[in-house]
């Protein structure tokens, strides 16, 4: 079977330089339509020069598949280009550490920038990471000697962006991975001040970035980490597209009827931290009309996990897990609590549902893209999850394996939900590019992942850091202002009570399997 990106051509490719009499082309239209327009009027064409192989001189772009080029070679994830240099802006954080160790190993030429924001947002909570992380400088000489990858790491704040443009120009990459951005919804709903800050790092953040991309690297891949929450849970149960309504949508209305095909679909975020994202989608989106940047925004669910085989290597590679209130996600939090005896805390009525993904398979997913890059002026959107629950589901799992696998007294509780979000909702997102389109296979299953994060935090000494800050686990931010700790509703000793949950028959998966 061909790879996924075996039949996609310098078209896409970030090696090129496009040259020749073009017209405006809209966001979305496809190459198909492109081509039509340009080969029946002989005075819009488009050219390209390979910086990779200049010795090919001036040729038709569409001509030399991905397949067909020397450059790029088959991979575990598709065709790679030869020493790809992608940027990671956040490189310090939870995804972009794993990433650079991922990428590196893969022969990708890494490189990337922090402010370290990441680590002072969670020291103000006066939280840690209870999985212990190195500085920089020790994780960069620990992935040069364990791994033998060479990460190319400047300190710089995206916002400073003569600096973000020097190194950009520099290094002149061939993708950017763009994490750089506050990800918690309770951090934006603080204050004013934390509002503000969160939607001027993230927003003004990545507008900069558009610029520098357009003056610098134009033939770049952008890929930029959207959210789930940015559609929200709409009441209506209208199915949660891949960012824009399929070809065949309709609008009903007053007798007449248009076609939706195409146009973006509306969001309903859930905190300011969450419009900071949709605000992101209509400014890329623009970009690529504008200025033929290409991108893909990756509306990625809520995300679990601590382990690849990278980040496990050695101590000083691991990336952090957080599990306070701010920075910790549902999954990684009910594991921690478990493990310090406080019964997991199922927010309002725990009926919520949300789209999850592990952190080896979000690695997989974003490489698989890295190597599909999308066309000149392609806003592309993928629902990066693998499958979804209720949050009474994944504290079942915890529940189950916590208790069968590692002996622990494992309880649940309900308490006031702080947020302002629907408890009870339909929920129909749709996931298939990356399956479909890019091949990507999930590697593992909640219960792995769940059970591989009990043999780490129940080490005595990662057991001791969650119990150094286990009064940090009970949320204090409310969507209302208000500041007070939330009351438990109750506290169930057979989780089963819940609703009488199959789950707790169903085996546990176990048997990791490294991607290869
Ligand atoms: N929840 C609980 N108990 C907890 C923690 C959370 O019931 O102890 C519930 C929340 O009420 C929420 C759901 O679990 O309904 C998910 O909460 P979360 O804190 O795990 O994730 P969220 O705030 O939605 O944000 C996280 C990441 C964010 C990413 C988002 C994907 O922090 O960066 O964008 O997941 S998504 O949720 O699909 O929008």
């Amino acid at each position: 079977m061909k790879l996924h990106n075996a039949y996609l051509t310098c078209w896409n490719c970030p090696a090129i330089d496009l040259a020749g009499k073009v017209d405006f082309r809209a966001c979305g239209q496809s190459v198909e339509a492109f081509e039509k327009s340009f080969s029946d009027d002989s005075d819009i064409y488009i050219m390209a020069e390979c910086k990779r192989r200049p010795e090919l001189g001036l040729f038709d772009p569409m001509g030399i598949t991905f397949e067909e080029c020397p450059q790029w070679v088959e991979g575990p994830y598709g065709y790679m280009l030869k020493d790809m240099r992608v940027m990671i802006l956040g490189m310090d954080g939870y995804l972009g550490w794993t990433l650079a160790l991922w990428l590196g190993s893969l022969g990708f030429q890494v490189s990337g920038v922090d402010n370290y924001s990441r680590r002072d947002w969670v020291m103000e909570r006066g939280a840690h990471t209870v999985v212990p992380i190195a500085r920089m400088t020790e994780r960069l000489q620990a992935a040069q000697e364990v791994l033998g990858i060479n990460v190319n790491f400047r300190q710089m704040d995206i916002a400073d962006r003569t600096s973000l443009r020097g190194f950009i120009e520099e290094v002149k990459p061939e993708a950017i991975v763009h994490y750089a951005e506050c990800p918690s919804a309770p951090y934006s709903m603080i204050d004013a001040d934390h509002a503000i800050e969160v939607q001027r790092n993230n927003v003004l953040g990545t507008l900069g970035l558009l610029f520098i991309m357009r003056d610098t690297v134009p033939e770049t891949s952008l890929l930029k980490l959207g959210t789930m929450g940015e559609y929200g849970t709409p009441l209506t149960g209208r199915p949660l597209f891949e960012g824009m309504f399929p070809a065949d949508a309709v609008l009903h209305w007053d007798g007449r009827e248009w076609s939706l095909g195409g146009e973006l679909t509306p969001r309903d975020p859930v905190s300011f931290y969450h419009v900071s994202k949709v605000q992101d989608t209509f400014n890329v989106y623009e970009a690529c009309k504008y200025w033929w940047l290409r991108s893909y925004d990756i509306m990625q669910g809520v995300i679990y996990g601590v382990h690849t085989g990278r980040v496990a290597a050695d101590p000083r590679l691991r990336t952090r897990l957080d599990i306070d209130e701010w920075f910790g996600t549902v999954i990684n939090r009910f594991v921690a609590q478990a493990v310090v005896g406080i019964p997991l805390t199922l927010y309002g009525a725990g009926e919520q549902v949300r789209g999850l993904i592990a952190l080896e398979d979000a690695m997989q997913c974003m490489t698989r893209l890295i190597c599909a890059p999308p066309e000149p002026g392609q806003y592309g959107v993928v629902n990066q999850m693998s499958g979804y629950y209720s949050i009474w589901e994944l504290a079942n799992i915890v529940a189950r394996i916590g208790r069968k696998e590692f002996g622990l007294p494992v309880r649940i509780q309900r308490v006031e939900n702080p947020r302002v979000e629907a408890d009870r909702h339909p929920f129909e997102p749709i996931y298939e590019k990356l399956p479909k389109e890019y091949g990507f296979e999930p590697q593992v299953s909640p219960e792995e992942v769940v059970y591989r994060m009990f043999e780490l935090l129940t080490r005595p000494e990662i057991k001791a850091r969650i119990e150094q800050k286990k009064h940090l686990i009970l949320p204090r931010t409310w969507w209302s202002g208000v500041k007070k700790q939330v009351e438990t509703i109750e506290v169930l000793e057979e989780f089963e009570a819940l609703g009488g949950i199959a789950m707790a028959e169903q085996p546990v998966v176990m048997g990791y399997k490294e991607p290869s």
